[in-house]
């Protein structure tokens, strides 16, 4: 099976952080707090579009990230929210936590969405705070980081366009000249042992997916010759490219050439028979060729398009490949039966942190205290003194001196290191 596969890294957007800032106003004598929260990150979202073929817009552009929330403000201002992301991929696109091989979603259907980052929450401002004992707190949460990894997307490619014809036509030459698919080329018949996919990106951004298989040769669909082993892998595609060695340099003829495989494809499976073919009159270049082609259009131009091609020096592709295009947007895509769907993506529930210890140096390690350090603005001795009682509350604090952390010990969390005290 053919995968066409990416990597890309996603970071929901940050939030913004909340506002410290006292009420001041004429005739309100001692105001308190009043600072805004800041507003949440964008989350980035995965989206699955029926329209999209393959993964080939990943390579040019590998990183996204959604928007950050604004900060809090005064007068009880609240941040506005950073907008969400969507990236837009191709039905049928598995998603996978590049690091842990987390499956995290199967995109099948046309407008299922995943988050697969999200936005950090925005940081509430000093307003929250307020105690009995503190009216007037200066201290705010700093945004929450936006979630980030990278992920790795699978898809199983399936071909729109096939490629058949006699051995030796130049089916392999043909698709290595538009696309990056690198098959082996030569001058005997049954090169092609194996099929080989490559997809066809125009410069207007469209693309689509062919497949090379083996030449096709008379009793083919009874076995002869390799080629129907691999029939099946044109079985869903939507449109065929009949190449002839329009010169006849193998001694045949193209006119019967043309013949031979459409009945060949008819006794195999008539639905492939039946498939809208346009025919790629190749090797233009060489003597003869012209004349055969005046017979092709005489025998079959009112039925097919013709296009006089040479794969070797590439005349004429591009007038075959932009119509094959626009045929294919008139034929709609088969539709994509995946059969092991995923259900739901259950998270499982972690142990809340780790500590490790080297010489006399503690490291806490864990999402969530990793995430309350990061939104602890440091510089505000009454939000460190709010992150020491989440730590007292998460069992932090115990759990170091279990694992022997001594006064003077260091402890770091993330960026924040500070002295152990019993
Ligand atoms: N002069 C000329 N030679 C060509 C052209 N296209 C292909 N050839 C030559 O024809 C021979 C066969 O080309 P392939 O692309 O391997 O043909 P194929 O249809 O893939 O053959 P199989 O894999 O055996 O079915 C090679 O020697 C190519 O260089 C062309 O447009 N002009
Ligand atoms: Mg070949």
């Amino acid at each position: 099976m053919f995968y066409d596969k990416a990597k890309v890294f996603v970071k929901g957007g940050d939030g913004g952080n909340g506002c410290v800032a006292m009420r001041r106003e004429k005739y309100v004598p001692r105001g308190g707090p009043w600072g805004g929260d800041g507003g949440g990150g964008g989350d980035v979202i995965l989206r699955a579009d029926e329209g999209l073929r393959t993964l080939v817009d990943f390579r040019y552009k590998r990183h996204y990230k959604a928007d950050r929330g604004r900060h809090g403000e005064g007068k009880n201002k609240h941040g506005v929210s950073g907008d969400d992301l969507i990236i837009r991929v191709p039905a049928g696109t598995l998603v996978r936590d590049a690091e842990t091989g987390e499956m995290l979603a199967d995109l099948v259907s046309d407008g299922q969405e995943v988050v697969v980052a999200r936005g950090g929450r925005g940081g509430r401002g000093n307003a929250h705070f307020a105690t009995q004992n503190n009216k007037a707190p200066r201290l705010a949460e700093k945004g929450e980081p936006g979630e980030e990894r990278w992920l790795s997307l699978e898809l199983k490619l399936l071909a729109d366009v096939g490629l058949i014809g006699f051995p030796n036509a130049g089916k392999s030459t043909l698709i290595s000249k538009v696309s990056a698919a690198r098959p082996k080329i030569a001058s005997y018949p049954f090169t092609t042992i194996q099929p080989n996919l490559g997809v066809v990106r125009l410069k207007d951004d469209r693309s689509f997916v062919v497949a090379d298989i083996p030449g096709l040769i008379e009793g083919a669909h009874a076995g002869t010759g390799l080629g129907h082993e691999f029939l099946r892998h044109i079985e869903r595609t939507r449109l065929l490219i009949h190449v002839l060695d329009t010169a006849g340099s193998e001694g045949r003829d193209p006119v019967d050439d043309f013949q031979i495989t459409n009945r060949e494809l008819t006794l195999y499976n008539p639905v492939i028979g039946k498939k809208p073919q346009v025919i790629a009159a190749n090797k233009i270049d060489l003597d003869f060729a012209a004349q055969n082609l005046q017979r092709l259009r005489e025998n079959y131009g009112d039925k097919y398009e013709i296009f006089p091609v040479s794969a070797v020096s590439g005349s004429g592709l591009d007038a075959l490949i932009y119509r094959v295009a626009h045929l294919l947007e008139e034929i709609p895509p088969e539709p994509v039966a995946i059969v092991e769907t995923q259900g739901p993506v259950v998270h499982t529930l972690q142990q809340r942190f780790t500590i490790t210890h080297e010489e006399g140096c503690f490291v806490v390690e864990g999402k969530e205290i990793e995430r309350h350090v990061a939104m602890t603005d440091l510089n505000l001795e009454e939000s460190v003194e709010r992150l020491q009682r989440i730590m007292h509350r998460m069992g932090i604090d115990s759990a170091l001196k279990d694992a022997g952390a001594k006064e003077g010990d260091t402890v770091k969390i993330g960026k924040f290191e500070f002295e152990y005290v019993n």
